[in-house]
């Protein structure tokens, strides 16, 4: 029979089908190290943290694959050796064998001893904190998006992290509310954000990457828009990087001559220490009151040769921060890799009225009178001083909002005022658009209960996008 006269040759055809496998794998895997094609690759890592992770795993990975081959091949030749013949007797029976049992003890306990002491001594080091002049970021996971505290540099910003290169970064992780965890493939991570509890990360990101953007992202499910908590990380250079705190830290207005006020690094925020968010309660019946008893500028028309910001946003990327990238206080827009550039479509039944500009002296006024302030802090705008939202004081020089989940332009800024639950499900922020129905309670807006309409709305874009 030609099937059992055959079966050296074909266990060999088996073999060498798997080794091509192997190959055509190894093959593929050599692109990892392109970001262009793998932007998330954690293969690829540019820290030491990552670089650690990634030795450990290479070496298992080798051991691996050498306990593998030996394994299976030890396997092959018995099955075919000590198949069952026709006629053939009944094998006879053993019964122990020092040699090979000593074999088999001390083999694999090498190996895992090899395994071990790398492993165990990785996770010192990594675990460590790092040390205190280290670059200090405070992050705070929220349902759902990032916030980030330089309290160094008295800097409150959100969904975007900026790093110097060479310089070594201790991260102090918290939550506001449920588990998180906090992620930059490129970079290292995977921790977690645990409630009443802080963990610690670090790493140094690599002089070779000056001038790189990244995805981060939360990787422990945490609700409704888990998919939706990303964050972006940049790395520069420590002069760029020095001109960025220096502006972020700095108060921002809405207009040219108050812009010109000292850009010194401002004192530290008032709150320092971090408690639960207050409740949404009393702040926003207070601001509920307040948006009642100032309602200003409702629809009317622009004042002539007034519209900063509040030209209708085209589909360039990241528009909004033009200007304030010109002056190389944030990532330079030109260098923006495409993978950082969200391309979420916006929900098709949200519309806005086309063609409106605003204003964005208007726009103070309605946003310092109305609901947002219960939530969000301008520093700058005494009003605003709410800790349930993203801080907004240079929101005009960020690239993305909601989590990174919008490119930060005038469409998408009006729209996620408009219905921020349309756009993002399970939100905190209110469904503010005058008639739109809010997707978690049913209830359509109306101006009882702080509708805005679209000219409003629009003010408010403009507003905020002068805040560089
Ligand atoms: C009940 C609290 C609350 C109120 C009121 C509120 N917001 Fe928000 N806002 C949030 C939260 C929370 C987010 C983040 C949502 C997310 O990304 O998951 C947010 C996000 C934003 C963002 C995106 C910022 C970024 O960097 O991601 C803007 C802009 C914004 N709000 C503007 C406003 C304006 C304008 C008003 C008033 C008309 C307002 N908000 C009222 C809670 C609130
Ligand atoms: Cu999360």
């Amino acid at each position: 029979m030609p099937f059992v006269s055959r079966p050296r040759r074909r266990a060999a055809a088996a073999l060498m089908g798997a080794a091509g496998v192997a190959v055509a794998l190894g093959l593929a895997a050599c692109g990892v190290g392109d970001p262009r094609t793998y932007p998330n690759t954690t293969f690829a890592p540019h820290t030491e943290f990552g670089r650690d992770i990634d030795d450990l795993w290479n070496l298992l990975l080798y051991l691996g694959t050498a306990v593998f081959i030996f394994v299976e091949t030890l396997l092959v030749i018995t099955i075919v050796r000590f198949r069952h013949r026709p006629g053939a007797p009944r094998p006879k029976h053993v019964h122990g064998n020092t040699t090979l049992e000593i074999l088999w003890t001390v083999i694999p306990a090498v190996v895992l001893t090899i395994i071990a002491v790398p492993t165990v001594r990785t996770i010192f080091r990594t675990q460590a904190r790092a040390e205190p002049n280290a670059l200090q970021v405070e992050v705070y996971g929220h349902q759902w998006w990032w916030e980030f505290r330089y309290p160094q540099y008295g800097v409150t910003t959100a969904s975007e992290l900026y790093m110097p290169t060479g310089r070594k970064v201790n991260f102090a992780l918290r939550t506001a509310d449920v588990l998180h965890s906090f992620w930059v493939p490129e970079l290292g991570g995977k921790r977690d954000l645990i409630s009443n509890h802080v963990n610690y990360l670090w790493w140094t990101p690599a002089d070779s990457v000056a001038e790189t953007a990244w995805n981060g992202t939360c990787n422990e499910y945490c609700g409704a828009s888990h998919a939706n908590m990303r964050f972006r990380a940049f790395v520069v250079s420590p002069a760029e990087f020095e001109r960025w705190a220096r502006h972020q830290a700095a108060p921002a207005f809405f207009n040219a001559s108050a812009a010109a006020a000292p850009a010194a690094p401002a004192a530290p925020p008032a709150r320092t220490s971090f408690g639960p968010a207050p409740a949404a309660g009393p702040a926003l019946v207070r601001a509920v009151a307040n948006v009642r008893g100032a309602q200003p500028g409702k629809g009317t028309a622009p004042a002539p040769g007034e519209s900063p910001g509040g030209s209708p946003g085209g589909p360039e990327a990241m528009q909004v921060a033009a200007a304030v990238a010109d002056t190389g206080a944030v990532f330079p827009r030109d260098r923006l890799p495409s993978y950082v550039i969200p391309a979420v479509p916006t929900p098709a039944q949200l519309k806005f009225t086309p063609g409106l500009v605003g204003d964005p002296a208007r726009g103070q006024k309605i946003f310092s009178g109305g609901l947002c302030i219960g939530c969000h802090t301008i520093k700058g705008n005494p009003m605003a001083a709410g800790v349930i939202g993203p801080n907004l004081t240079h929101v005009g020089s960020r690239y993305t909002i909601a989590g990174s989940l919008y490119k930060n332009d005038t469409d998408h800024l009006r729209l996620w005022i408009k219905n921020a639950r349309l756009m993002k499900p399970g939100v905190t922020m209110p469904t503010l658009g005058m008639g739109q129905v809010d997707p978690q309670t049913g209830a359509t807006v109306t101006a009882a209960t702080g509708g805005l309409t679209d000219q409003q709305i629009a003010d408010i874009v403009a507003y905020l996008q002068a805040l560089k």
